[in-house]
């Protein structure tokens, strides 16, 4: 992608709205723009973001198991007339009419849709487990919108739904998304621990919200510094294995870890005071086993192997990746931007042309881009005619893992400055040598 002919708005000045450093950053690298309160355009540097967060998601729920689909934003409000939410949802629920006067709702979660999709086709115990997601736009009308899509109203969710006949079976489906959660959030470059939760308008008695541990979070939250350190379980990861998957979920579950809600002072105090982790923290995961809630009131049943018909165990799994976004920025920051983490940047490389115009200067740059772009990297180049300052000032901002800066001086002896974002490394090499680094 070349500079000069892409949309990437950034602000000079710090943008006054933003309370906290990841929506201060969006807003400046111009990744998002907020169209009305708590509903945001994302720009092209923040879509490509969102849309390395939303693979990695996707891969590790297929690993899992999950089956992916697409749901509608819009519901029809019988279908939560059922369920008995649709009255109990409240003022967070965006209620719309059609043109024939029927009432609709934009969807904020699909426990019933999917119920109802489940329902229509599944007849047998045989057909289950069964796991279906989708990535879809959801829509609360939250009362305190803030901090830029950490919590606005329109946003995305990665929500899969498990059916089971037994609430054995519900208990494995529980803990394979368990461990895609730890997995996921590993591989975005957070360390995310999963903490005994409330499970409020959805439901249920077992719940986990997966927590980022930041300043800047919303939640309080209470656990064993241990949890620090845990190892994530790794690719290899036998998801059909009950025992492997349930000794996962033991040792994740084996110390003191719990959101305000749930917070148990007496069990905290147990744990020995040096030990003791008592922070603020990010939401980005929440996962819940609410048993036959919604198929006893939706009657989504099946044939068990009795001949006898059973209502299924289900839970439900929500990731936020528009949060995620912004969380991976709070962890990962300096006062010269962001600095993401390979897995998510939107580039992987940026090459800094120090002197447009210059023929030396130009042909290595294009040689570079094209020669990078060949071995399937994203590369941003910097072609534009702004000042040297002013493009070190964008990469750093905008937090491109690596950039291959090409000046006049270096390039004359065939030579090229590599710069790590986050060490603020620099190392001279020759132009073979930068882009081998990259193929090789
Ligand atoms: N149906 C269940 C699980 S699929 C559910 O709705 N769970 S939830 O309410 O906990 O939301 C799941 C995830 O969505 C949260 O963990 C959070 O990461 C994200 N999320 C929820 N509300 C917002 C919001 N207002 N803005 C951004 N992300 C949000």
């Amino acid at each position: 992608m070349r500079l000069s002919r892409y949309f990437m708005p950034i602000l000079k000045e710090n943008p006054k709205e933003a309370e906290i450093v990841s929506h201060r950053l969006m807003l400046r690298a111009g990744m998002i723009r907020q169209q009305s309160q708590g509903i945001y355009s994302w720009l092209p540097l923040g879509k490509r973001v969102l849309d390395k967060v939303n693979a990695i998601i996707r891969e590790e729920q297929n690993r899992a198991g999950a089956i992916e689909l697409s749901m509608p934003t819009l519901q029809s409000a019988e279908l939560w007339q059922e369920s008995g939410r649709y009255d109990a949802y409240g003022k967070e629920m965006l209620r719309i009419k059609d043109r024939q006067d029927r009432p609709m709702l934009y969807g904020p979660t699909n426990e019933e849709m999917v119920t109802d999709i489940f329902r229509s086709s599944v007849k047998s115990y045989k057909d289950l487990p069964l796991n279906l997601y989708h990535i879809q736009l959801k829509f609360r009308d939250e009362i305190r919108p803030r901090f830029g899509t950490m919590r606005s109203r329109e946003f995305m969710m990665k929500d899969a739904y498990s059916f089971d006949l037994t609430r054995e079976g519900a208990e494995h489906s529980y803990n394979k998304m368990f461990a895609a959660y730890l997995r996921t959030f590993d591989r975005l470059g957070l360390r995310a621990i999963p903490m005994r939760a409330d499970t409020g308008p959805i439901g249920g008695n077992l719940s986990h919200e997966f927590i980022i541990l930041a300043d800047t979070g919303e939640s309080e939250v209470f656990c064993h510094k241990d949890f620090v350190g845990f190892d994530i379980p790794d690719e290899r990861t036998d998801f059909d294995s009950v025992e492997g998957l349930k000794a996962i979920f033991d040792k994740w579950t084996s110390l003191y870890a719990a959101t305000s809600e749930m917070h148990d002072e007496a069990a905290f105090n147990a744990v020995p005071e040096a030990e003791r982790l008592s922070a603020r923290g990010i939401e980005v995961g929440h996962i819940f086993y609410f048993g036959t809630k919604y198929s006893e009131t939706m009657g989504a049943k099946v044939q068990g192997p009795d001949g006898k018909e059973h209502f299924v165990h289900m839970g439900s799994y929500g990731i936020g990746p528009t949060r995620l976004v912004p969380a991976i920025i709070e962890a990962s920051h300096d006062d010269n931007g962001i600095i993401w983490p390979s897995s998510v940047a939107p580039f992987d490389v940026v090459v800094i042309n120090m002197k447009v115009g210059d023929e030396a200067c130009d042909d290595t740059c294009e040689l570079i881009y094209a020669a990078l772009t060949k071995a399937g990297k994203d590369v941003l180049y910097d072609d534009t005619d702004d000042r040297a300052g002013t493009k070190f000032a964008t990469a750093d901002l905008i937090g491109v893992p690596v950039q291959i800066i090409a000046g006049p001086r270096a390039v004359a002896n065939g030579e090229v400055e590599v710069k790590d974002r986050k060490t603020g490394a620099r190392e001279t090499m020759t132009i073979e040598a930068a882009i081998n680094r990259f193929v090789a």
